[in-house]
């Protein structure tokens, strides 16, 4: 087994590539990097001094592979499995493409920002960023609302990276901004990724670290 990948259960992005390798039951060593340990945090940013994960090693090929988009594209160019998760036609890639940055520049990210600035020290929080951020996820999801009325996964007829992307994003997105109360669909679309075995393995490792998100707003 050639393929080490450092993340963390909970953490979003290391759960967008987690799906995509339990969706080719691709063979790899996880590696749990507890960013609150000094010494397992330094050992990490030595490794990628970016400091942020997933981060995949492939030792059969000697490199390393940061962003969770990026190991995706690796995985499907050097470990294909049965599940194409991106497409052989090049539009329909270039479509997979555009929606796994719909997916983690504007849901992904906006979600974020809401839960990240609950970490924050009383008196440090970002309150006008975080009002900013719920409103562009309000909007991707009034987007998103629109074509998941008509589609069961976010391009095509099979899962594909872009639902590796949204999994995980619509996952805590939902406890930021209830999906259930305006946007239906997108609600129904969780509960289908919820249900998919890649993911439900993937949330089923989450458990045990998932009483650390922060749910409410810290005052200050
Ligand atoms: N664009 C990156 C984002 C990765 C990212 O934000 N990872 C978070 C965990 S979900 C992280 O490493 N946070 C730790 C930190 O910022 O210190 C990707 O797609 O992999």
């Amino acid at each position: 087994m050639s393929l080490t990948l450092y993340m963390h259960p909970l953490a979003s992005f290391c759960q967008k590539a987690l799906m995509a390798l339990y969706e080719n039951d691709t063979p790899f060593r996880p590696h749990l990097v507890d960013l609150g340990d000094e010494a397992a945090r330094d050992a990490f940013y030595k490794l990628w001094p970016i400091g942020r994960f997933p981060l995949l090693h492939d030792a059969a090929r000697d490199c390393l592979v940061p962003e969770s988009s990026i190991i995706i594209e690796y995985l499907a160019q050097h470990y294909p499995g049965p599940v194409r998760l991106i497409p052989a036609d090049a539009d329909q890639a270039r479509e997979v493409r555009l929606r796994d940055r719909f997916f983690d520049l504007y849901v992904h990210e906006m979600m974020q920002k809401v839960i990240t600035d609950r970490l924050r020290p009383a008196g440090e929080h970002d309150h006008f960023g975080v009002a900013q951020a719920r409103e562009k996820l309000r909007v991707a999801c009034n987007l998103l609302e629109q074509d998941m009325k008509t589609r069961t996964w976010a391009v095509g007829e099979s899962p594909s990276m872009a639902d590796c992307a949204a999994a995980p994003a619509l996952f805590y997105a939902n406890l930021v901004m209830p999906l259930d109360d305006a946007h239906p669909h997108t609600a129904a679309y969780l509960r289908r990724l919820m249900q998919r075995p890649s993911f439900a393995r993937v949330l089923a490792e989450a458990q045990p670290y998932l009483h650390l998100v922060p749910r409410e707003p810290a005052h200050g």
